[in-house]
């Protein structure tokens, strides 16, 4: 029952390298066939692509304030245990920060209102309406945790600038990185002017069609696109111009800062002496292999210099549905399977909404020990019988057979044998 989060975390550490399809501008467009030098990215034989990062505004404070609008203009918390997970930008203004101790934050803020934040329902249902709304823009939509998405929107700015080719985008719609100045003879600068105005419009739908608000960058490939998007907020849009490209790189003060770049990876560089930027760029390519071997050295380096060649990977729907629990206050083995009765409930529900046929069950166990905090994550897996599959979807998930209780049945072993050291 792993979180989106930490799935989304280890899967940013094994990203791996892809290609991206070269594309060559149509000669019908009154524009270069092959683009000239000034579109080329540093690879120097692509044009360039054009990517959209929308990233929510204080996403689960949002929908609770869409849920509830009289929490509109009052400084709200969200609640996950003793930790705010985030807030609005009312109480960001009395000094309220994402991840502080709800003791702190009240300090901070004696008037901050809290929702409790612990079921992630609202939040994860809204998510998918975002991300459903953003592929009737671009079927290349990669969703990254619950509230950031990646566009490429490279083949409207083709059809975008195909239209208006008597009169091409001036302008850019926002912030500009680093206020750089559009330079219109540069079609790498048009082609990211017109991205500029797509996320507009995508912005628009997302509040008109859902209420929500959100930052956007614009830029020639994820990683660019990601760290431009964060330098205005909240509700803004920036673009990068690809002259600006090593500035935003080298503002980042460390390593770690390089969306790609997790935990382990990060601990391993610096064990090479390797935390600031301009580090990893000098390191030599044969000290990067001899640790990470030949394609991620080339993947780190190509990142260190703001290159990422990785496709925007549509997201499709989920793999898998999953929901957790930190089994606090649990101190029998019943009142775990009763816990874990009460998730399958959810589940069950969560996956006749779906609508697809499940077709194993896994369960995933973290012990918690107060001196080694987390160890590794053990799990069991069995398939589902198909007599269990088959009423999945019916009207009721609560009518059916007892699946809960024959399938925590199945793991009680693994349960009893997992639980019990940390109760003794
Ligand atoms: P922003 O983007 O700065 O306006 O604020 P948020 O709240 O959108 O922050 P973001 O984008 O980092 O995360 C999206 C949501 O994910 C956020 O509303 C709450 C949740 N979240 C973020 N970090 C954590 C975390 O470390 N633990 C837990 N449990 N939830 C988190
Ligand atoms: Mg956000």
């Amino acid at each position: 029952m792993r979180s989106l989060r930490d799935s989304e975390d280890e899967a940013e550490e094994e990203e791996e390298e892809a290609g991206w399809l070269c594309r060559a501008e149509s000669p019908s467009s009154g524009r270069p066939a092959v683009p000239c030098s000034k579109t080329l990215g540093r690879s120097g034989n692509s044009p360039s692509r054009v990517i959209v990062h929308i990233d929510m505004d204080c996403f689960y404070a949002q929908v609770e304030m869409i849920r509830n609008p009289e929490l509109r203009n009052k400084p709200l918390g969200i609640q996950q245990k003793y930790i705010v997970v985030t807030c609005n930008y009312e109480a960001r203004k009395f000094g309220v920060t994402k991840l502080m101790l709800i003791k702190d934050a009240r300090e901070k803020c004696p008037q901050l209102v809290l929702v409790s934040g612990e079921d992630l329902t609202p939040y994860r249902e809204m998510s998918y309406k975002a991300t459903e709304l953003l592929e009737e823009f671009s079927p290349k939509v990669e969703r990254l945790g619950f509230d950031e998405n990646y566009i490429d929107v490279t083949e409207l700015v083709d059809k975008k600038l195909q239209e208006d080719r008597e009169t091409p985008e001036v302008l850019v719609c926002g912030h500009v990185y680093n206020d750089q100045k559009l330079n219109v003879n540069d079609w790498a600068h048009t082609r990211i002017a017109a991205g500029s105005h797509i996320a507009s419009d995508i912005r628009a739908a997302l509040y008109n069609r859902l209420g929500l608000t959100g930052c956007a960058g614009i830029a020639s490939n994820k990683l660019l696109a990601k760290l431009v998007s964060g330098t205005h907020k909240p509700n803004q849009q920036t673009a990068l111009l690809h002259d600006s490209q090593s500035h935003l790189i080298n503002s980042l003060d460390h390593v770690k800062r390089i969306p790609g770049i997790g935990c382990k990876t990060n601990k391993r560089l610096e064990s090479l002496g390797l935390s600031r930027i301009s580090d990893l760029q000098a390191c030599p390519v044969t000290l990067l292999e001899k640790e990470f071997g030949s394609s991620a050295a080339h993947r780190l380096q190509m990142l260190s210099h703001g290159e990422d060649d990785s496709p925007v990977a549509p997201s499709g729907p989920p793999q898998s549905i999953s929901d957790e629990d930190s089994f606090k206050k649990c101190s029998t083995v019943s009142e775990v399977k009763m816990k874990m009765e009460e998730r399958l409930k959810n589940l069950l529900i969560r996956i006749a909404k779906d609508g697809r046929s499940p077709h194993t069950l896994r369960l995933t166990i973290r012990q918690f020990s107060p001196t080694n905090k987390w160890f590794n994550r053990e799990s069991r897996q069995c398939p589902i019988p198909p007599h269990i599959i088959q009423n999945i979807g019916t009207d009721n998930p609560f009518l059916l057979p007892p699946p809960a209780c024959d399938k925590i049945n199945a793991f009680c072993p693994f349960v009893q044998q997992s639980v019990r050291p940390s109760l003794l």
